[in-house]
């Protein structure tokens, strides 16, 4: 009989989610950056380790939502916790515990749903015993089925969080092809990698208005190709000359690194064309929001 387990991956912004889905997955299947709400969309990562499936949701980051986006963004967090097996919360043990992770944690402790606690950035940790602190004042509050110390990033401890989440697997089905590591549509996965060199690649207020819409992807007939054309929108004509870059080198430095990763992940050759337009205040214009699917509605 086979086994599978729906896991949500949840906590702050920039405590290190899609790395660790990526580290769990060992893919590259979600963006990261260091800059705060990378991950917009909630992104799956499938993991079938002999007769269990392990099924992990990546979600936007824990923050207060100040755009119609973010509210959406905030929305699909609570829609990703809720119908779940159990949930792994990360934790940034350099940072203090705030408001939105004290919210989530009392909520999932209400709930009842099993909660792993990840630790996460122990590499940045000089002095051990610190951990050891931030475990007592945080186990000592909430309940969770164990606590994990890790380093996501240099894939330290993600074996052990593997093991801990396939003890909750139940008898059931697979839900999805053995060799399946996303159920992400191919055109999702190429428009986050081109929007995640352009987080970055850029600083400030630039990365947070920008979107990636594919507007064509196809194999080219008789060659090992694909030919994918995409349109970045940002938000000002300013925003759109910082892109482009003097004599369009950052557009070309984005559309090289992009081309890049996209080779590695679909295993081909790709032909990358990237326009920019100006799409003013997207973020809370709700038809746009849903037409570049980021709405859960
Ligand atoms: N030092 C260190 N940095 C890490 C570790 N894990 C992630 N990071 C870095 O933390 C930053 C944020 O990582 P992400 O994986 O994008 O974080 P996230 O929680 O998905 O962020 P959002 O999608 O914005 O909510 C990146 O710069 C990562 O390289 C880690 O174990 N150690
Ligand atoms: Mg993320």
């Amino acid at each position: 009989m086979t086994k599978t387990v729906f896991i949500t991956i949840a906590g702050r912004t920039n405590a290190g989610k899609s790395t660790l889905l990526n580290a769990i997955i060992g893919e590259k299947i979600a963006s990261v950056s260091s800059k705060p709400q990378t991950t917009r969309t909630r992104i799956t990562g499938i993991l079938t380790k002999g007769d269990t499936q392990l099924v992990f949701i990546d979600t936007p980051g824990l923050h207060e939502a100040k755009t119609k986006l973010g509210e959406h963004m905030m929305n699909m967090v609570k829609d990703s916790v809720a119908d779940i097996d159990a949930i792994i919360f990360v934790f940034d043990c350099l940072k203090k515990i705030n408001e939105q992770e004290i919210e989530m944690l009392e909520s999932l402790n209400k709930s009842k749903i099993p909660v792993i606690l990840v630790l996460n950035k122990i590499d940045k940790l000089s002095n051990k015993e610190e951990i050891a602190k931030l475990i007592y004042e945080l186990t000592e509050r909430y309940n969770f089925k164990s606590v994990i110390p890790i380093s996501a990033r240099n894939n330290d401890g993600v074996d052990i969080v593997i093991n801990e989440a396939k003890k909750l697997a139940i008898e059931s089905p697979l839900f999805f092809p053995t060799d399946m590591i996303t159920d992400q549509p191919e055109r999702v996965i190429a428009s986050e990698i081109i929007r995640e060199k352009l987080l970055n690649l850029l600083n400030e207020e630039v990365p947070h208005g920008i979107a990636v819409e594919i507007e064509n992807m196809g194999e080219r007939k008789n060659k090992d190709l694909i030919d994918i054309s995409a349109i970045i929108y940002c938000e000002r004509d300013t925003h759109k000359g910082i892109i482009i870059g003097k004599d369009g080198k950052m557009l070309k430095l984005v559309g090289t690194k992009a081309r890049i990763s996209l080779e590695d992940f679909f295993q081909i050759k790709v032909n990358l064309k990237l326009w920019v337009k100006v799409k003013e205040n997207w973020r809370n214009r709700e038809t746009v929001i849903r037409n570049l699917g980021l709405s859960n509605k």
